[in-house]
C-alpha cells in the first residue's frame, strides 16, 4: 500500500535508511524513495540541509513537515501504524527492545559513520587499513555486547526479544550488513547471526537490502 504524500529520503547503503526501509516493509505501507548520494556529498547540498540540517539520512517528509532520525521516524510510523507493533511486550520488554536498539544506533554506528572515517582520513590523516582497524574493533566488540543482551536471561527468539520481529531486529541486520562490508570477525555472535537468518526469511527484511534499492550501485 502507497503510503501518499509521504517520501522517504535515504541512501541504498545508509544502515539507518534501511532500518526506515525494513520498518515500513513490516508495516506493508510504502513511502516514495528519494535517493540521497552520500558518496557524492549530496547530503550536504542546500536544499537537502534545509529538510536536515544535521546532513544525515534518513529523513521523512511526512507532507510538510519532515521527521529525522531512524528510531524516530520508526516510533512515529509505530504510533500511526500500530500493526504489527514494533516494540511488543510490557514495559520492561520494550526496554530490553529499546536497550537493544540503541545499542546499535547510539553506541555502534555513530563511531563508523561516513563523515567519522572521512575524518579520521583527513585531517587527522590515518590510512585505509588503520580506519578499517578502528572499523572493526569498534563494530566487533559492540555486536558481541549485543549477543550478551539477547542471551542475558534466556533467550525466547527465534528473533532479538520473541516470536515476532522488533525494533531490536530492524536495527540489527543492517548493522550485520555494515560488519561484514569491512570482513569483521562476527564469531562471538551466534545467536545474532542465527537471528540474521531467521530475518532473511521475510520478506520485509529481505526487500529492504541495499542492492535490491533502486539507487544500487
Ligand atoms: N542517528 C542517525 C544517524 C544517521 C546517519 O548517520 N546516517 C548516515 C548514513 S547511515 C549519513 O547520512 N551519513 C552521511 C555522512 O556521514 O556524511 C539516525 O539514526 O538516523
Amino acid at each position: 500500500m502507497g503510503l501518499r504524500h509521504v517520501k522517504l529520503y535515504g541512501y541504498f547503503r545508509s544502515s539507518a535508511a534501511y532500518r526506515c526501509r525494513i520498518a515500513f516493509n513490516l508495516k506493508g505501507v510504502a513511502p516514495e524513495y528519494v535517493p540521497i548520494h552520500l558518496r557524492r556529498g549530496d547530503q550536504r547540498a542546500e536544499d537537502y540541509l534545509r529538510l536536515n540540517p544535521q546532513g544525515l539520512v534518513p529523513a521523512l517528509d511526512i507532507g510538510g513537515r519532515v521527521l529525522t532520525q531512524s528510531l524516530a521516524i520508526i516510533e512515529w510510523l509505530d504510533e500511526t501504524h500500530p500493526e504489527p507493533a514494533l516494540l511488543p511486550g510490557d514495559a520492561a520488554n520494550r526496554a530490553d527492545i529499546r536497550a537493544f536498539a540503541l545499542a546499535i544506533a547510539a553506541d555502534i554506528h555513530p563511531l563508523n559513520n561516513l563523515r567519522v572515517l572521512k575524518y579520521l582520513k583527513a585531517p587527522l590523516g590515518h590510512d585505509q587499513a588503520t580506519i578499517d582497524a578502528w572499523y572493526r574493533h569498534w563494530v566487533e566488540s559492540g555486536l558481541a555486547a549485543c549477543e550478551a543482551l539477547v542471551t542475558k536471561e534466556g533467550r525466547r527468539g527465534p528473533y532479538c526479544f520473541g516470536a515476532e520481529p522488533s525494533l531490536a531486529d530492524i536495527c540489527l541486520i543492517p548493522q550485520l550488513a555494515n560488519a561484514r562490508r569491512v570482513d569483521s570477525d562476527l564469531s562471538a555472535c551466534p545467536t545474532l547471526l542465527a537471528i540474521e537468518a531467521q530475518c532473511a526469511t521475510l520478506p520485509a527484511f529481505a526487500d529492504a537490502a541495499p542492492e535490491k534499492q533502486p539507487d544500487a550501485e
